[in-house]
């Protein structure tokens, strides 16, 4: 049976008219220049005036700065920035997406921790993917996030696009099946972060990239062992009460209670929850920055608040949303014949 780019198999005659509907970054209509955050080369341009004004810039929790570090030389080939929850996680994504985009390293040399000293996040850099940790919650993520985006902004990086890769809670839908969030919402079901900033709510639109979800979708396998759903992910400050848990050290809510909440929520469209695409989604929408969040669920909320499965079981279920970041960042390299890629990527101090 013929298969199109986008992987679907094309069932009968008409559709060998089918039109790829996979479209990568730089293809995506979707998508429009907005002169407050691109240049006109398509490097990321800054909301901030104060940072041009700086003498340097330093990325205190990447343990990098624009005075010490030749930021363009080390950075400025990336094109893929996807984080997740734990350094052993993404030391772990980014030597599978090594495999996969046929990145060679010197024979006998391992991956570099290049955050390593900052004792906060890990980021490992393959050719033109950055793997990095986030730790856990909206307030970990957004730190992280502002440093990445000026790391963007010095290395003059050209239309980059993020990723989380993470795990959550399923509502209504099995452990081990793939969430491709279409939105994210917070625990009132807010489309928006909003974040205290000199006594006043600043609120955010936390939108994600509607395109690069559909076809994300698009590159889920019909052999694929699980489920590639997409809906709205509901994110929390709290793994516990905040996530409508009775087995936290504290609940102030019956089981019917608990249940009441987590069906209001299932109607109003959310699929799965977890911390950290709220801010997530609001930063990299507010940078312009095209971005996605594509999570596996660790158990159905609906049948209990515990993580039950066995750690073989959630290691295998945790490569899963890996696998379809990598088939989407496989492809956009194919398509540019960029598959094994070499020149930028070690560390590259300034001479002072
Ligand atoms: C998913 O898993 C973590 C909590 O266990 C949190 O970082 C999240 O979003
Ligand atoms: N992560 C979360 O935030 N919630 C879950 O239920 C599982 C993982």
């Amino acid at each position: 049976m013929p298969t199109c780019t986008c992987e679907r198999i094309l069932e009968n005659e008409d559709e060998e008219n089918h039109e790829c509907q996979l479209k990568l970054p730089a293809e995506n209509e979707s998508f429009q220049y907005d002169s407050a955050v691109r240049y006109r080369d398509g490097s990321v341009r800054l909301r901030n005036p104060n940072i041009e004004l700086m003498d340097q810039d330093i990325l205190y929790h990447l343990a990098l700065g624009s005075g010490s570090h030749d930021l363009v030389e080390m950075f400025g080939d990336v094109k893929f920035v996807c984080m997740g929850g734990t350094p052993k996680r993404m030391e772990q994504f980014a030597n599978y997406i090594m495999k996969e985009i046929g990145h060679k390293i010197p024979a006998g040399t391992t991956l570099l921790d290049i955050s390593q000293y900052s004792y906060r996040y890990s980021m490992y850099k393959v050719g033109p993917v950055l793997s990095i940790s986030h730790g856990m919650g909206i307030p970990s993520v957004g730190i992280l996030l502002h440093e990445v985006i000026k790391l963007m902004y010095h290395a003059k990086v050209k239309d980059p696009v993020f990723f989380r890769i993470g795990t959550c809670g399923g509502i209504g839908i099995e452990g081990g099946t793939v969430v491709i969030s279409e939105e994210a919402v917070d625990g009132m079901l807010n489309s928006y972060l909003e974040l205290p900033v000199l006594g006043q709510l600043v609120r955010r639109p936390a939108k994600l990239d509607r395109q690069l979800a559909r076809d994300l979708k698009a590159l889920a396998h019909r052999d694929d062992p699980y489920d590639t759903v997409i809906g709205k992910t509901m994110c929390t400050y709290d793994f516990y009460e905040g996530q409508a848990r009775l087995d936290g050290a504290f609940c102030e809510f019956s089981e019917n209670e608990k249940m009441d909440y987590l069906t209001k929520i299932h109607k109003a469209g959310v699929v799965n929850i977890e911390m950290e695409s709220l801010s997530f989604a609001a930063l990299t929408h507010h940078a312009g920055i095209q971005s996605a969040v594509v999570c596996v669920t660790l158990l159905d909320r609906l049948k209990g608040d515990q993580v039950l499965a066995p750690k073989e079981v959630l290691d295998e279920w945790q490569i899963r949303p890996q696998q379809l970041i990598a088939r989407y960042i496989t492809r956009y390299l194919q398509r540019r014949g960029r598959l094994s890629l070499e020149g930028h990527g070690s560390i590259s101090k300034k001479a002072t």
